[in-house]
């Protein structure tokens, strides 16, 4: 709300369980890629959550060094090797090092993330007959918010059913429930265990609801494009009190689920505090790091 952060930053609240789902399923240091909606993917991936606000405030500790902002974070180290604003283009990349992964006779899946928009580019289309020609193993994860800015589906979109089109190609098919962690964990792994044991690609498309406007950090429910859901439906489609009733189911107290969040809320304060005493990049290194 300060506008401290330089940044376009498109917020995930809503869409978190899709992320931290699915690489919960997936070996740790899984390579992935994702888009400018990327923080949950980020933060489930291991990235620190210093480096995370180091970058939103355009610091010399984020891991692009203050020059990347939100929309291109990345951790390669642990695993999340690009994100874009550019919508689609990590999709072609994703497939790329699953043929390198191929090439090197691995069975190691890549997974990629990418809106309900992102479908109506060539590319997707292209990179999943190509995946499933050669037998790759990409999981395109679909975090489908049923909108591309303010435009919903029905304006944009041709096909009758988005995965009856995909299943129309050589590879794995399934939905679930985006706001739903265990879930998509459980469809994942399914998922995985079959690309690992047979080749080829997976598709796993997943609903969720944007909780705030497509970039900023403000609810925008009176913006006229669509309408604010009841309260019974935004509490449904909220994925931390999802999962909070699973663990609750489990046999956890809402002590311990108060104890985590306030854990939370302090290093995320820590975070953002350390983020805003840190400098500034130099001038030094204004060509550093360019790659194209
Ligand atoms: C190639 C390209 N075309 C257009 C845009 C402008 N644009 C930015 S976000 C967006 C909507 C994308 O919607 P979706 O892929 O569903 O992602 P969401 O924001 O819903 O997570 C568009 C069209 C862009 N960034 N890149
Ligand atoms: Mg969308």
């Amino acid at each position: 709300m300060k506008d401290e952060m330089k940044t376009p930053v498109h917020m995930g609240v809503g869409g978190e369980a899709i992320p931290v789902g699915v690489l919960s399923a997936l070996p740790t240091g899984t390579k992935t890629f994702g888009t400018y909606r990327n923080h949950s993917l980020f933060l489930a991936s291991g990235g620190p959550l210093p480096s995370f606000f180091a970058e939103l405030y355009g610091r010399l500790p984020g891991p692009g060094k203050g020059k990347a902002g939100s929309m291109h974070l990345a951790s390669p180290d642990h695993g999340l090797m690009a994100t874009s604003a550019v919508v689609g283009t990590t999709i072609p990349l994703a497939l790329g090092a699953a043929f390198a992964e191929a090439y090197r006779g691995g069975d190691g899946v890549v997974a990629v993330f990418f809106g309900d928009g992102a479908v109506e580019e060539g590319v997707f289309w292209e990179s999943l007959n190509f995946a499933a020609l050669r037998r790759l193993r990409v999981l395109f994860v679909c975090e489908d918010n049923g909108l591309a800015i303010h435009t919903p589906i029905k304006d944009r979109q041709g096909y009758r059913s988005l995965t009856e089109a995909v299943a129309a190609f050589h590879c794995f098919v399934d939905s679930g429930d985006g706001a739903d962690a265990v879930d998509v964990r459980d469809r994942t792994a399914a998922m995985a265990a079959a690309m690992r044991r047979d080749g080829g690609p997976g598709f796993l498309h997943l609903p969720y609801l944007r909780a705030l406007e497509h970039v900023g950090p403000n609810e925008d429910w009176k913006a006229g494009y669509r309408p604010r859901p009841s309260d019974a439906d935004l509490e449904r489609w909220d994925p931390v009190r999802r999962l909070e009733s699973h663990l609750k189911v489990e046999g956890h107290s809402q002590a311990e689920l108060d104890a985590v969040r306030a854990e939370v809320a302090a290093a995320v304060d820590k975070a953002a505090a350390a983020a805003l005493a840190a400098p500034f990049a130099g001038p030094e290194e204004l060509w550093t790091d360019v790659g194209a």
